[in-house]
C-alpha cells in the first residue's frame, strides 16, 4: 500500500472515530482511584474524556496506565489545578463539556486535621471556581460533585430494625442530618450545600453523590484497607504465604473498631455516571447497607489467604498505635442506598468478601513483582 493510501485510511478512521464520540466530560481528580475508573467507564461508552490534572514533579499517571486509559485516542490530559479558577475557566470554555465530574480533593480525613486551610482550598473553593466557571463559560454543563458519607460525622442515622433493641441497626440516608467532625467533612459539607444553591439559583444541572467508602486495588495506600492488604502481602510473601510475627512485622494501626460500609469504586463510578443521566438533578447515597469495623476487615484479608480469621489470632499482629488515632473520628457509617436503587436503578454488584480478596491478591501480585509504589 503506497503511503497516500495509507495516509487517507487513517484519516477515515480517524474521522470514523469522532463521529461515534456521543458525549464530552471534564474529570477533576482524573489521577486519583476514582477519576481513573471513571475515565475507564466513560471511554467505554464513547465518550471524549479530558482530565485534569496538576503539575507534578513525579508521574501521577500510573492508575491511568494500569487501566490502559492513557493510551486512548479519546483521551486528553489538560494541566490545571481546582485552587486556580482560571485555569478552570479555560478548560470549560474551551471543550464546552456535557459533563463534568469534580473528584478532586485533600481525599485524606487524618491529614485535614493537620492541613485544615489547604483542604478548605481544595474541597470548598475548588468546587466554588468549578461551578463558576461553568455557569459563566458553559451552563449547559451537566455537574457531579463527590460529596461523602464523611459528612454525617458523629449521627449514626435512623434507627432501621426496630423490632429488635438488643441489635439496633441505624442507617444514613439523604435526609440524615450531617454533623461533620473533621476539617474534610466541613469543607465538604460547604462544597455540598453550594452545589445545592448553584441549583436552586442558576439552574444548573448539579448533582452531589454522597458516597460510603468505596476501595479497589487502586485505592491510595494510606487508608485503612490498602495499608490492610499491603501490610498482609508483604508478610505473606516474606515468609512464604505463612503468617509470621519474627521480625515484629505487626501492622500498626489507630481506631479498629471504627465501622465503615465499604464497597467496590467501580460500582459507585457507575452510580456517578447514572445521576448525570437523569433528567432532573438530585442527591443520592451510594452504599452497600453493610457495616463492618476495620478489624473485620483485617479478618476478611486473612481468610482471603487461607489464614485464621479468628479476631483473637489476628489481634496479636495489630500494634495499636496513637499516631494513627484522630481528634475527632467517625464511628459508624452505614448508608441506606434506597433512593439510588429506586430512582437510578443502581445496585452494587461486588460484595465485601470480594472486594478484599480481590485487594489482597492484587498486592501479593505487587509483592511478588517487587512493585513498592509510595
Ligand atoms: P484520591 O484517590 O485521593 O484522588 C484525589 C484526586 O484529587 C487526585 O487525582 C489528586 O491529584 C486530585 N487533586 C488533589 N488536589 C487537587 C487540586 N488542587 N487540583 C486538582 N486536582 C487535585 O480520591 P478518590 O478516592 O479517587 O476520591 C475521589 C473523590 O471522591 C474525592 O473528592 C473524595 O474526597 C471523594 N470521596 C471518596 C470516597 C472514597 O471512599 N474513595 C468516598 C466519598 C467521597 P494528585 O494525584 O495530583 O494528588
Ligand atoms: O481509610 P480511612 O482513612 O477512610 P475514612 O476516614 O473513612 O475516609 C475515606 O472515606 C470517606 C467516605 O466516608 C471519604 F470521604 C474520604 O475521602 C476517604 O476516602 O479510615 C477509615 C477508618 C477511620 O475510622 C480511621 O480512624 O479507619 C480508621 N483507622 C484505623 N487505623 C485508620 C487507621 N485509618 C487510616 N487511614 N490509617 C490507619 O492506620
Amino acid at each position: 500500500m503506497s503511503d497516500t493510501t495509507t495516509d487517507i485510511i487513517n484519516q477515515i478512521d480517524e474521522i470514523l472515530k469522532n463521529k461515534s464520540i456521543l458525549k464530552t466530560a471534564v474529570i477533576t481528580g482524573i489521577t486519583g482511584q476514582d477519576g481513573a475508573y471513571l475515565s475507564q467507564l466513560l471511554l467505554s461508552k464513547n465518550y471524549k474524556v479530558i482530565g485534569i490534572i496538576r503539575r507534578s514533579s513525579v508521574d501521577t499517571t500510573i492508575r491511568l496506565k494500569t487501566l490502559g486509559v492513557l493510551s486512548n485516542p479519546n483521551f486528553i490530559l489538560a494541566e490545571g489545578d481546582v485552587t486556580d479558577i482560571y485555569s478552570l475557566q479555560s478548560i470549560i470554555s474551551k471543550y464546552q463539556p456535557d459533563e463534568v465530574y469534580n473528584l478532586a480533593a485533600q481525599s485524606h480525613v487524618h491529614t485535614s486535621f493537620e492541613q485544615p486551610a489547604y483542604t478548605w482550598a481544595v474541597n470548598a473553593q475548588g468546587c466554588l471556581n468549578l461551578l463558576e466557571a461553568i455557569r459563566s463559560f458553559s451552563p449547559h454543563s451537566r455537574f457531579y460533585q463527590a460529596s461523602t458519607s464523611e459528612m454525617f460525622g458523629v449521627n449514626c442515622g435512623e434507627l432501621v430494625n426496630v423490632a429488635s433493641s438488643e441489635h439496633p441497626i441505624y442507617s444514613q440516608d439523604e435526609n440524615t442530618k450531617f454533623e461533620p467532625t473533621s476539617p474534610y467533612a466541613v469543607a465538604k459539607l460547604a462544597a455540598h450545600q453550594t452545589v445545592q444553591m448553584y441549583r436552586r439559583a442558576y439552574n444548573l444541572h448539579a448533582s452531589s453523590g454522597i458516597l460510603h467508602n468505596h476501595e479497589s486495588p487502586l485505592r491510595g495506600e494510606n487508608f485503612v484497607t490498602r495499608k490492610i492488604t499491603k501490610w498482609l502481602a508483604n508478610v505473606y510473601i516474606k515468609y512464604g504465604g505463612k503468617p509470621s510475627l519474627l521480625n515484629d512485622d505487626h501492622i500498626h494501626l489507630g481506631n479498629i473498631k471504627a465501622c465503615r460500609d465499604w464497597g467496590h469504586a467501580k460500582d459507585f463510578v457507575y452510580g456517578m455516571w447514572l445521576m448525570l443521566q437523569q433528567d432532573e438533578p438530585d442527591d443520592y447515597v451510594l452504599a452497600t447497607g453493610e457495616t463492618h469495623e476495620v478489624l473485620d476487615f483485617v479478618c476478611e484479608a486473612f481468610d482471603a489467604v487461607g489464614w485464621s480469621n479468628d479476631p483473637d489470632y489476628v489481634t496479636q499482629f495489630i500494634y495499636i498505635d496513637p499516631e494513627f488515632y484522630r481528634p475527632s473520628d467517625v464511628p459508624y457509617l452505614l448508608g441506606n442506598p434506597n433512593k439510588a436503587k429506586e430512582k437510578l436503578g443502581w445496585e452494587p454488584k461486588i460484595g465485601f468478601k470480594e472486594l478484599v480478596s480481590e485487594m489482597v491478591w492484587y498486592d501479593i501480585e505487587e509483592a511478588k513483582n517487587g512493585i513498592y509504589s509510595s
